[in-house]
């Protein structure tokens, strides 16, 4: 039984007794043999019952217009519930998108062509038997967030892998020397990679240099 079922049963003689109170001083007290007497006046029952009745059905109305008032106040309670739900999910800040470097072979800043007296052999090496050739580059790295590059975040790299070793030497302004194994002359394709702080690599437009000499 919940508090309301409770307190209705209360009420009734509650009413009963407000409504005969009045009655003692309204209109009922007309002195019938079926009355009642108190405080010197006489009341006739069956009126007494009628106004208890109606007094007892509008405080029970009351209290229960008052209890749904109640109720109201319940929902306005979830609805502070909903609000902390709404606190969730600030959202990630996700990772950092890493931006690759810039490569670019500044010097030579052109191919070398097949009879370019720049290019022409140095030596020769007796040991390994090749002809070479010493080609000072110059070379830059750029990074978006690295800013510019240097020392071995720049690296010279040839094809003629058959030949000698693919790296031939890393920074920015190295002497790279080429190898030939052919006396009238052999071609490099050489090429810039820039690898920054987070380990993007790129690679440079190739130069290609043609070393060489008469035979
Ligand atoms: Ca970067």
């Amino acid at each position: 039984m919940t508090q309301q079922d409770m307190r209705k049963p209360l009420l009734v003689p509650l009413a009963f007794l407000t409504a005969y109170a009045g009655c003692l001083i309204g209109p009922c007290a007309d002195g019938t043999l079926a009355s009642m007497k108190a405080f010197g006046r006489t009341v006739r029952p069956n009126r007494q019952y009628l106004i208890a009745l109606v007094a007892a059905v509008a405080l029970i109305a009351c209290v229960d217009v008052g209890e749904g008032g109640g109720g109201a106040g319940g929902s306005a309670g979830a609805g502070g519930a909903a609000g902390m739900g709404g606190t969730g999910g600030t959202g990630g800040t996700g990772g950092t998108d890493n931006t690759p470097p810039e490569a670019t072979i500044v010097d030579p800043a052109s191919d070398s062509g097949t009879d370019n007296l720049d290019y022409v052999y140095d030596g020769f090496d007796d040991g390994l038997g090749l002809w070479y050739k010493d080609v000072t580059v110059e070379g830059l790295g750029e990074d978006a967030e690295d800013g510019t590059l240097t020392g071995a975040s720049l690296e010279w790299k040839t094809n003629q892998t058959g030949i000698q070793a693919e790296l031939l030497g890393t920074g920015t302004n190295p002497i790279l020397r080429l190898y030939s194994n052919v006396c009238t002359g052999t071609e490099h394709i050489i090429v810039l990679e820039v690898t920054d702080s987070d380990g993007a690599t790129t690679i440079s437009a190739p130069r290609t240099l043609f070393i060489w000499t008469l035979c």
